[in-house]
């Protein structure tokens, strides 16, 4: 199966989970957890917890990651 998705795939995906709870344009932890856990399982194998995603992805520091914040997780997901 893969994961590649298009641009409007993500933006689809990455809008109906932020949607979930506070800043409809901003992913909180559990709103990544949701959608990774659904739509980029094979991300959660391995050493990476979702911990260290989150850190990783959230650049600013602000403590929620935004769409482009997120489609750096998605260029690295192996194909
Ligand atoms: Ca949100
Ligand atoms: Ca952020």
């Amino acid at each position: 199966m893969s994961t590649k998705k298009s641009p409007e795939e993500l933006k689809t995906i990455f809008q109906k989970y932020a949607a979930k709870e506070g800043d409809p344009d901003q992913l909180s932890k559990d709103e990544l957890k949701a959608l990774i856990q659904a739509e980029f399982p094979s991300l959660l194998t391995g050493s990476s917890t979702l911990d260290d995603l989150f850190k990783e992805l959230d650049k600013n520091g602000d403590g929620e990651v935004s769409f482009e914040e997120f489609q750096v997780l998605v260029q690295n997901i192996p194909q």
